[in-house]
């Protein structure tokens, strides 16, 4: 949900158009005729109406029902973007209100938003080339702790709502001296580049050590990792079953009102309910009944507290954005107290980033982008965890959640060694918290 937004959207569109529907592994969309609509109000009737179309998610009937907004709305004169299903693009459109101005308020991007899904076609067995689906994740966890002995264990930490395994792998000597740092993805479904980034890590990693690669290995020898690649595998499976919808951002649970899904990265238990999270369960930002009120809030909260005194890093990754970020961010002007001991590290990976040609924005969540509040990066460093981050994947707006996946190894390269200049500045406090 970042708010960056670029104008080479409707070109990258239209390149994908010229690709051919998928031979190997993704499956042939149905969702023909699904188009994402940009608006920019210019009058206050303008923008009112899509407050009017936005309160209408979910409501069986209603033009706005299955209308999803990706981004706003905002500000008049700021652009708001919505993705319309193919089955509701007429009635929608017949409802915009006409402008007053000579020029149109909005914008069709034309093409089929099932082509930039479906015109991924090539994978090997090398994991990081394509995206991979729930099963073949947890194959890979599985063959990847049978060729690592006693240095890799996989383990089962929760269960999702539809009854899918949480799992992580622990890699490197998992002894109470060691500290831990925690790295996840996936808490959003349609944010495919994070998983594939974690899995990408977890390979790595693990050659490294096997080959005696030396950073690695000088890693290995200060950390411990755990790696959960993901979290919201409900959400995953349904964004990943092109009949469904490739852009959910939630889990799955049945709410009120016949909608479904919470947002999970508004249901952990610091400051949940404040800013930018909604009560409303149709809503993309729904914070669900309590705090914790998930089965998979639960398990990562019960995992990290178990895990509190020895883990130094909390990192969670999401797309897209390109930024590292520092708690807190469930409202403007709240920091935690060690902010710039936090920043260092951060502002080292943002250097490497950017010998690498990347780009990234550093600095408070909320600032970076907006105030969110029950987020997890939030709650870890509630915790007293020292690092505390959360990492919005690339890109800045181009493909958006739609990354191909051809740009997973480049991904995966630039932030792994991004990470290995941060856990270089952080190695030093390598010491187990007393409490
Ligand atoms: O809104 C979010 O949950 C994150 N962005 S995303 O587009 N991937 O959904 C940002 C969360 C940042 N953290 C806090 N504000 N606490
Ligand atoms: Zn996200």
């Amino acid at each position: 949900m970042s708010v960056k937004v670029n104008s080479a959207f409707a070109s990258v569109l239209l390149a994908f158009g010229l690709l051919l529907p998928c031979q190997l592994g993704l499956p042939t969309t149905t969702n023909q005729g699904d188009r994402i609509i940009v608006f920019v109000p210019t009058r206050q009737a303008q923008l009112d109406w899509l407050e009017l179309i936005h309160s209408q998610a979910g409501k069986p009937g209603e033009v706005g029902e299955n209308v999803r907004f990706w981004f706003g709305p905002g500000l008049l004169n700021q652009e708001t973007i919505v993705f319309v299903p193919g089955g509701d693009y007429g009635r929608l459109v017949a409802a915009i209100p006409s402008s007053q101005d000579t020029y149109s308020w909005w914008t069709v991007q034309k093409e089929n938003l099932g082509k930039l899904v479906t015109g991924e076609t090539r994978r090997s067995s090398d994991i990081s080339s394509a995206y991979r689906t729930y099963q073949e994740i947890l194959n890979f966890l599985d063959q990847t702790q049978s060729t690592c002995g006693s240095f890799c264990s996989v383990e089962k930490y929760g269960t999702s709502y539809e009854g899918r395994d949480l799992k992580l792998i622990k890699i490197g000597d998992d002894l109470p001296s060691k500290r831990i740092v925690w790295i996840d993805a996936g808490i959003h479904a349609r944010e495919w580049i994070a998983p594939a980034t974690a899995l990408y890590f977890i390979d790595k990693i693990v050659q490294g050590y096997k080959s005696s690669d030396s950073t690695i290995k000088s890693m290995l020898d200060n950390f411990a990792f755990y790696i959960a690649p993901l979290l919201n595998p409900d959400g995953y499976v349904y964004s990943y079953t092109f009949t469904r919808e490739r852009l959910w951002r939630k889990t799955r649970s049945a709410q009120a009102g016949g909608c479904y899904g919470v947002d999970l990265n508004r249901n952990f238990g610091y400051h949940w309910g404040g800013q930018g999270s909604s009560s409303d369960p149709c809503d993309e930002n729904f914070r669900g009944s309590s705090a914790f009120s998930e089965p998979e809030t639960r398990a990562v909260r019960d995992k990290l507290l178990a895990i509190r005194l020895r883990t130094i890093s909390f990192i969670t990754m999401h797309s897209y954005g390109q930024d590292w970020m520092v708690p807190y961010g469930y409202a403007y002007n709240v920091s935690v107290d060690n902010y710039a001991q936090m920043m260092r590290p951060v502002q080292a990976a943002a250097d490497k980033l950017k010998s690498l040609g990347r780009n990234y924005d550093i600095g408070n969540s909320a600032v970076v982008t907006y105030p969110a509040a029950g987020a997890s990066d939030d709650y870890a460093a509630s915790i007293g965890v020292p690092y505390a981050h959360t990492i919005e994947l690339p890109d800045t707006g181009q493909y958006r959640f739609l990354l191909p996946q051809s740009e997973i190894p480049r991904v995966g390269l630039e932030t792994l060694e991004a990470l290995k200049v941060y856990l270089g500045y952080i190695a030093a406090a390598n010491q187990p918290r007393d409490e």
